[in-house]
């Protein structure tokens, strides 16, 4: 319907109108899609506010929140590229992104190299929350701080901000489309690279997709901005990698880093599995198959500074890519490991800011950055600036407080269960959904003896999700690891469990021992090729076709790889949109937790165009259990209605 508004209004187009005309017949000034559009939301702020929010396990803050104080966008720049011989040129707000733009991938690992800086890739978007908060963190709250971090620590090397379960999480309890937040933060930040974690195979999700949709995603994601791709395989399997090696190598200006999970212990010879010669292998093969950088991704905090120490050194001799260190801090002595790793030679290391580090987070950024100062390997960040920042970040944290399960202090029980810093908090929380909570410590004997096993194999998304969803059926059906290769008749084995000793997920070294494969498996027989040779490739035309049907308009390649990812996730999430908009506008109070009365936020719906709500108060049920909320929406009275749930 053609509304009636100012734009087609008889008088307003003569030139004849005057001001009072805005007094005289205010439905001039309704335009219909913002009219649409606050509608929407006002329905979603009515529905939270009256119902909860089971998404917020219906947690209420008892207060209202301070409102985070975002850092200054400008002071406190420190030089960068102390090393480059064309420093002098670089301006120092162009930070690596510049240079890798510049240079092409190959010369940008050299300029790795040859930094005499222990140079920092920040976590605090990507790895941080997903370990320390379920990969809750809203594109809002990055949006808020992204053109401070440009231009105040232009020397990170890089930020995580994409990638892990970041996709998922993003669409399924955000409520968000995860390429626009990468897009957003893109525009401010145009200067550090930008780095996401991908699952080889599994790109962004939990099982394998077909080769061409993996690298057609790779693909994707760098012409929207990516810059640096780490890759690994949950079994250090490396032909699973291959695939998403080359889209990355093939691209141009993309960074293949190619990663190696750790685990176990290299100084100990009763873990002979996982020695240095196993990682010095692995290492020099990614080398092989192209990688620009090497990573070590210590997903559990197992690399203590010992190992950390004899590894890198190691490395450093044997290959000629330059090596970047992830690790957690669960243990709690992390923050040595990387210190000793870059007394080592580690080129790159990955750190959180201080507030969203610690226990199964990355280590201190800000402490480490401090203790390095004056020092050789000084990753020359401005201190103030990152102390300034994880203030934001620690007022910001207070607003996700139910999803913080993350342990207080660091703990040396990881050292038995060797679980990932993003699946302990999950597989915790998890084990107090069903009421298991005091059983912990039998739940981490368990997950290590399943391990077992299995052969002892590399623990990290999705393989971790395997060993954690066997360990939750023993549990709860009081069952012990040795009771599965003797009892088989009892236990319904999980689908992922299948799956995975069918081959799904590709081969550990050594292959799966037959004994568990036989007790899961009966006469079924496994395979042992590389599960994407299984996979048929996707026509991504017909596709395309088939979802723009659905969505009612042509789809784009954003949604048509949203949708290869998670058909029904980004179904649930186009679904929300059409009821409830874009709701990444909504401040993270307003969307997790609803409105107080007499409380006012403003949102920002497009640039230049603001509503500001405010909640005045809320009607009595009728029969039908309806409710009217009563709201200002830029100073005029406006009403929805809501059924109450309760
Ligand atoms: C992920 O795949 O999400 C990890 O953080 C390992």
């Amino acid at each position: 319907p053609f509304l009636e508004n100012i734009i087609n209004d008889s008088l307003f187009l003569s030139g004849d109108a005057h001001t009072k005309l805005i007094d005289e017949k205010p439905s001039l000034f309704q335009f219909s899609p913002r009219r649409d559009r606050a509608t929407k939301l006002l329905n979603y702020l009515s529905d939270i506010t009256i119902n909860g929010n089971p998404g917020a396990k219906n947690w209420r803050p008892a207060k209202p929140f301070a409102t985070p104080r975002v850092p200054s966008r400008s002071i406190g720049v420190s030089p960068v590229h102390q090393t480059t011989e064309d420093s002098s040129k670089i301006s120092t707000h162009l930070g690596s992104r510049d240079i890798l733009l510049e240079k092409g991938p190959v010369e940008f690992a050299n300029w790795i190299k040859n930094e005499k800086r222990l140079l920092i890739t920040d976590t605090t978007m990507r790895d941080a929350h997903q370990s320390l908060i379920a990969t809750r963190m809203r594109t809002h709250d990055m949006l808020a701080i992204a053109e401070a971090v440009s231009n105040r620590t232009p020397n990170l090397f890089s930020l995580e901000m994409w990638g892990g379960a970041t996709f998922d999480t993003a669409m399924r309890f955000l409520k968000e489309d995860p390429w626009e937040r990468l897009r957003e933060l893109r525009e401010r930040v145009p200067n550090i690279c930008f780095q996401m974690l991908f699952r080889g195979s599994n790109a962004v999700g939990y099982s394998n997709y077909p080769d061409n949709v993996v690298a057609g995603f790779v693909k994707h994601a760098a012409d929207s901005g990516m810059d640096i791709f780490r890759i690994f395989d949950s079994l250090n399997y490396l032909p699973n990698m291959k695939v998403a090696m080359e889209a990355a190598a093939e691209h141009g200006t993309a960074v293949c880093e190619a990663a190696v999970c750790y685990t176990g212990d290299i100084t100990n010879p009763d873990r002979a599995k996982y020695s240095l010669k196993y990682y010095v292998d692995k290492a020099k093969e990614l080398e092989k198959m192209g990688a620009h950088i090497l990573c070590i991704k210590d997903m559990a905090g197992l690399c203590h500074p010992a190992a950390a120490n004899k590894l890198f050194s190691t490395l450093k001799q044997e290959i000629g890519i330059p090596i970047h260190f992830h690790t957690h801090d669960t243990s709690g002595l992390n923050a040595s490991s990387i210190m000793a790793a870059s007394d080592a030679g580690a080129d790159i290391a990955d750190m959180a800011l201080a507030s969203m580090s610690g226990s199964t987070s990355q280590p201190n950024l800000n402490s480490v950055c401090a203790a390095m100062k004056g020092q050789e390997r000084d990753p020359k960040l401005d201190i103030q600036a990152l102390n300034e920042f994880s203030d934001y970040w620690e007022e910001v944290l207070a607003r996700y407080e139910p999803f913080y399960s993350a342990p207080r202090s660091g703990t040396a029980e990881v050292y038995l269960h060797e679980m990932p810093g993003g699946q302990y908090t999950n597989l915790k929380e998890q084990a107090n959904a069903m009421g298991l909570g005091h059983r912990w410590q039998e739940i981490a004997h368990t997950y290590a003896d399943v391990n077992q096993v299995f052969g002892d194999i590399i623990k990290v998304t999705p393989s971790s999700k395997v060993v954690g969803d066997l360990t939750m059926l023993l549990v709860t059906q009081d069952l012990k690891a040795k009771d599965l290769l003797t009892n088989t008749a009892k236990i319904d084995f999980p689908e992922s469990v299948i799956d995975m000793l069918m081959g799904g997920l590709g081969q550990p070294d050594g292959g799966w021992p037959k004994d568990i494969q036989k007790a899961v498996l009966g006469d079924k027989v496994p395979y042992t090729v590389r599960p994407g040779e299984l996979a048929a490739p996707i026509d991504l035309e017909e596709t395309r076709a088939e979802l723009s049907k659905t969505l009612g308009h042509e789809a784009s390649d954003d949604e048509l790889y949203s949708h290869l990812m998670y058909p029904q996730v980004f179904a649930d999430y186009v679904t929300s949109l059409n009821e409830f908009d874009r709701l990444t506008v909504l401040p993270t109070p307003a969307f997790f937790y609803g409105m107080g009365i007499g409380e006012e936020i403003h949102v920002d719906i497009a640039k230049g165009k603001t509503l500001f709500i405010k909640l005045l108060s809320i009607g009595e049920p009728d029969d039908e259990g309806r409710r009217t909320v009563f709201y200002e929406l830029n100073g005029m009275p406006r009403e929805t209605t809501v059924v109450d749930k309760a």
